[in-house]
């Protein structure tokens, strides 16, 4: 790195904030909401301040520096390995002790360090004061207090952040010393460590050792077996004297000095009154009323969408369209005129009026539920069902956030904790209706056959999403992990982060939908105009004619689809001609083909991010099993809704 040039990880608990102050810092859009576990792999930005060039590092959440989890790894492995000029622990204030216990392994690893002890909003509201000087006393670091959602404090942050970096500002860290037995076992080993090469710190790699850390334990038996089996008469030790795993000795000494640094810099008030969050907690998370309470909450999300975009739909559709003769009157009528209205028009007007008015209600809602809270009561709640399917609760939350887009969903997947249960949930979460296939229940169903038989979709897509959740589950048994999740508290949705975050959606809809529903109808339009379309609609006419009961043209529409969920309706808008779909298929046809849509393949940014996960081969499995299921369901259904 040259002189101006650094390098500044952010990293602490999951759901501290991290993310935020990045965001804020790179102008970069990582996923923010108020459930610990969004980031999970480490995302880089630069911010150039006062002439220096800094790259920014957002770390997954993490609550220790073993390898336990995926994240850890990714986590420490940053840290420790790649030596970024600076750390900067980012602290959520309200709940300082439990935060400290990740800052004390930061301490102990000797990573150069600055605390951002972050919410200070929530934790005043809690009535927690920190003494910050003390802190800073106590801890030998800076400590600046933040407030990531509105900035404040991140440019003091920033100036002490350069302050440490070039050496400007003394520090003096604390070097964390537990109880007697242990520390003489940890000074023996640092001893022993001394005299091999280590790329770690040798303290830290000593009570690695002791915490039965499998990495460390692997790195070091290379070097020299002897202090691992050293490390293991120790071990043995202080099994004998504590009575408890060794692991387990080291974890409580930790907290128990996390406790004491904590006691000392800060003093609680407790309120009067009971707050309203907790009074909304209770309820919410209510054995019996949280279910309706839910219910209602989802049933009216699911109306207020619906309202709008139906509303908005035809209102935008009837300004287009009404452009028509002014249109005509400039290209006229002819080929080149058929070509740019039927081929470029309509494609851009389909975007607009069928898709935006129900996915932007939606992404906003969907995030104000994440950045509440609600989204993990919910979790909470579905914990019972999801056990069923050999899941636990946490699993719920990949699923509602595929209701926005599989793709975070499937990413999701990584706060699961054993691979069989992320690869049940990825299973799981690419059958969930994302915002586009929405966009075809609502703007379709929804609007030709009834509000009710949307709503019957979505209740299908559940039972479905449980029955072979369920099948897969019999088929991959284990034990589910019981639910361990945290809950962090309710907070009034920042509007600012929720309405960036909806923004960003937007946005990318625009630039990834766009080009494509364009290209979409372009193309179908020359093929229509150069008479190509029937032979691809006889290729698939005995599956969607025979088979499904569908206009031959929706078997294009589906192969579009494949890009995106919703080209398949804007599409076949294009090769009806008309947005008004009630002219052109009977409600049995538009029931199926939402059916069949909904579960038939995850489009292609799904199947890239299953990729990623799982590797093609279980990506390549899900899929196809998927289009064979959409087939299957969609033909039952035509035959059902017919006879009825
Ligand atoms: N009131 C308040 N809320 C905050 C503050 N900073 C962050 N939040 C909220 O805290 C939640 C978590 O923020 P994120 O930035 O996503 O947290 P993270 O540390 O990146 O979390 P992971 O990626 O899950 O590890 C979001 O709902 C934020 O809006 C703050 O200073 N005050
Ligand atoms: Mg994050």
């Amino acid at each position: 790195m040259s002189q101006n040039h650094f390098r500044i990880a952010l990293a602490g608990n999951a759901n501290v904030g991290k993310s935020v102050i990045f965001n804020q810092l790179t102008g970069l859009h990582q996923h923010i909401g108020n459930w610990p576990g969004k980031t999970v792999e480490k995302a880089e930005g630069t911010l150039h301040f006062k002439g220096y060039t800094i790259d920014f590092i957002d770390l997954p959440g993490i609550y220790s520096l073993s390898t336990f989890s995926m994240e850890e790894l990714v986590s420490r492995e940053y840290i420790a390995t790649e030596k970024p000029n600076l750390v900067i622990n980012v602290v959520d204030a309200s709940v300082l002790e439990r935060n400290l216990f990740f800052t004390l392994q930061l301490l102990e690893l000797e990573s150069p360090l600055l605390v951002a002890l972050n919410q200070i909003d929530m934790a005043t509201k809690k009535g927690i004061v920190i003494d910050v000087e003390k802190a800073e006393k106590i801890l030998g670091v800076p400590v600046v207090p933040t407030v990531a959602v509105s900035g404040k404090g991140v440019y003091r942050m920033l100036e002490t952040a350069i302050e440490v970096i070039e050496k400007k500002r003394k520090t003096e860290p604390l070097k964390p010393r537990y109880g007697k037995e242990i520390e003489e076992r940890i000074e023996d080993l640092t001893i022993l460590l001394g005299k091999v090469e280590l790329k770690y710190p040798a303290r830290w790699v000593a009570i690695k050792l002791l915490e039965e850390d499998s990495e460390v334990e692997k790195e070091v038996r290379a070097l020299s077996p002897e202090i691992v089996a050293a490390a293991e008469r120790m071990r043995g030790e202080l099994e004998q004297l504590h009575g408890h795993s060794c692991p387990t000795v080291v974890t409580c000494e930790r907290y128990h000095v996390a406790s004491m640094i904590s006691e000392q810099i800060q003093t609680i008030t407790e309120p009067l009154k009971t707050p309203l969050r907790e009074k909304l907690h209770t309820a919410t998370t209510h054995k019996i009323f949280g279910y309706p309470i839910m219910l209602a909450t989802v049933l009216t999300v699911f109306i207020a969408i619906f309202s709008f975009g139906d509303f908005t739909s035809v209102l935008l559709g009837d300004t287009f369209f009404g452009l028509k003769p002014a249109f005509d009157s400039v290209l006229g009528t002819g080929i080149v005129g058929e070509l740019v209205w039927g081929g470029v028009m309509e494609g851009i007007i389909g975007g607009v009026t069928i898709a935006l008015p129900y996915i932007l209600p939606f992404y906003f809602l969907l995030y104000i539920f994440e950045d509440s809270g609600y989204l993990s009561r919910i979790a909470f709640l579905m914990d019972n069902l999801m056990h069923k399917m050999g899941l636990h609760g946490k699993a719920f939350i990949p699923v509602m956030l595929s209701f926005g887009c599989n793709v975070p969903g499937c990413l999701g997947c990584r706060i699961m904790e054993t691979p069989r249960e992320r690869l049940l949930t990825a299973f799981v979460v690419t059958l969930v209706p994302c915002a586009a296939t929405s966009v075809i229940i609502l703007g379709l169903v929804g609007t030709y056959v009834g509000i009710g038989w949307a709503l019957a979709l979505y209740i299908i897509n559940l039972i479905i999403i449980f029955v072979l959740g369920r099948i897969a589950f019999k088929a991959l048994p284990g034990e589910p992990t019981e639910l361990i999740m945290e809950m962090s508290d309710y907070r009034v949705p920042h509007i600012k982060t929720v309405a960036k975050q909806t923004w960003f959606r937007l946005r990318e809809f625009i630039v990834m939908a766009f080009p494509l529903i364009i290209a979409g109808s372009f193309i179908i339009k020359v093929a229509e105009v150069a008479n190509l379309l029937d032979p691809i609609t006889n290729i698939s006419s005995p599956v969607t004619v025979v088979w499904l009961g569908l206009p031959a043209v929706t078997g294009i529409a589906l192969i579009f689809g494949v890009l995106r969920k919703e080209l398949t309706l804007i599409m076949l808008a294009t090769l009806f001609g008309t947005t008004n779909f009630a002219l052109v298929m009977t409600p049995v046809q538009m029931v199926v083909f939402t059916l069949v849509v909904m579960l038939y393949i995850p489009c292609v940014a799904t199947i890239g991010a299953l990729v990623k996960e799982f590797g093609w081969k279980k990506a390549l499995l899900i899929t196809v099993s998927e289009i064979l299921l959409a087939l299957f369901v969609g033909g039952i259904a035509f035959r059902l809704l017919t006879i009825i």
